[in-house]
């Protein structure tokens, strides 16, 4: 296979990585982690595929050194991980866990004796379930108990992390969990959706605020972009891709870079929001170092009759990926320098998710995944093409390393470079894996 990108066509500096998160890959009955809402949520028939939860995902907590090899092997820069709440505090506050804590100490050692910069997320998802029984993200204590979870997870970490985000995804644990349902807790309530999204951004800002406070530097944020692309180019078409567009895209990033949140959106949900909430936005809009996106395809949008926002999603043209998502690299494009024109500026972007999931087998050893190379191939040309256009992407992170736990959809979507076989635990670097690492060492 062949792949026409190598290192030295970027600029000076710019970091390759690739990405994983604690809940997918990890094996969350291992080491005195605790309940998270994902164990619960998978357990509840009809929310996951085959009722799948993370309770051995990859078992990366035992094979912690052949993964980080698998890092290195690859000729990647840099690793991005995520730390699990409930793994370190397992009833979401109160007495932290050692074991936990050992774990990731040995895992950002394992790092650095590898070479590999450490670049964690604080929160992919994990939430403890006692937090959930307290409501989870709807309570505005959550500020109050993250920034307590980050001052134990990074009073032990925060002098050898390269970065950190608070967030992986703010969309997700907001949107995709409170008013589609589809991951956990599962809820389908609009005052339960406004309520997340809110306090979703306050708690990036306290725990911004306490990584300062312990001398940190590098703090970020990550979001998630999906293009929106109405479907025909009837005016209620454009001004339903316009409410997808403010409520996925442009929600958190103008919270955290404009202090406000856009007009398209607050139609909606500005009756639901918590008392008080125009006045928080200095506690969100903390200065950051870096931004980082997350993108993987475009979605199709029609307007509809319903209830706010009134859209649907449509199936579009484009070939696709086996998430069933369309391939559409000009959409990572238009991000990258949409956001340095309208939100960030010369803050330096990282692309710190993307990837294909595909149909790979594993046979003789080896697993031949043209579709993931030829995807990679299209979205760095769009990385180049941005970066050529003045936006200050500084690196981009491969999702994933690992085939695993792909949340609703359980472990038939594979993201992986390597090939994980889900009875034996085998690792099998995919042929993806093996042209990149030749193209990284040019
Ligand atoms: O697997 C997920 C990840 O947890 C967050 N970003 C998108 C990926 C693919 O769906």
């Amino acid at each position: 296979m062949t792949f026409s990108h190598k290192r030295s066509d970027f600029p000076e500096g710019f970091k390759f990585g690739t990405a994983t998160s604690a809940y997918q890959i990890e094996g969350h009955s291992f080491g005195g982690a605790g309940r998270t809402h994902w164990d619960d949520f998978a357990e509840t028939p009809g929310n996951v595929v085959r009722t799948e939860n993370g309770a051995v995902a990859c078992d990366h907590y035992h094979r912690t050194d052949e993964d980080l090899d698998l890092v290195k092997g690859l000729g990647v820069d840099a690793y991005r991980f995520s730390t699990s709440w409930a793994r370190v505090i397992p009833d979401g506050t109160g007495a932290a866990n050692p074991e936990g804590l050992d774990f990731y100490d040995r895992l950002v050692d394992g790092m650095l004796e590898r070479g590999l910069e450490p670049h964690a997320t604080l929160y992919h998802w994990e939430l403890p379930s006692p937090l959930a029984d307290r409501g989870g993200w709807r309570n505005s204590d959550m500020p109050k108990w993250f920034a307590s979870y980050t001052e134990v997870i990074m009073g032990r970490l925060g002098d050898r992390v390269a970065s950190v985000a608070p967030i992986n995804e703010p969309w997700c644990v907001g949107w995709l969990s409170h008013f589609m349902g589809i991951h956990a807790p599962g809820l389908r309530d609009i005052r339960a959706t406004a309520r997340a999204m809110h306090h979703v951004l306050l708690s990036h800002g306290r725990a911004i605020d306490v990584m300062r406070g312990l001398g940190m530097k590098n703090l970020g944020a990550v979001c998630n972009f999906e293009y929106p692309q109405p479907i025909d180019s009837k005016l209620e078409s454009v001004a339903a891709a316009e409410r997808y567009d403010g409520y996925y895209n442009r929600f958190f990033i103008e919270a955290l870079f404009k202090k406000q949140y856009p007009e398209v959106v607050l139609e909606g949900l500005a009756p639901h929001l918590p008392l008080g909430w125009e006045t928080d936005f200095d506690q969100i809009a903390r200065p950051l170092d870096w931004v980082g996106l997350n993108y993987y395809t475009r979605k199709n949008i029609g307007a509809t009759d319903a209830a706010w926002p009134s859209l649907e999603e449509l199936e579009g043209p484009l070939p696709k990926t086996a998430m069933d998502w369309e391939i559409y690299p000009d959409g990572l494009h238009h991000f990258l320098t949409r956001l340095a024109r309208e939100y960030t500026g010369d803050t330096p972007l990282f692309v710190t998710e993307n990837g294909l999931a595909s149909y790979d087998v594993a046979m003789n050893g080896a697993v031949q995944d043209p579709s993931r190379l030829n995807y990679l191939e299209s979205h760095l040309d769009a990385v180049k093409r941005a970066i050529s256009e003045g936006a200050p992407v500084k690196g981009y992170f491969i999702w994933s390393l690992l085939d695993n736990y792909e949340w609703a959809l359980g472990y038939d979507k594979r993201f992986g470079l390597v090939h994980v076989d889900f009875e034996t635990l085998k690792r099998t670097p995919k042929d993806s894996y093996k042209t990149l690492a030749l193209a990284l060492n040019r």
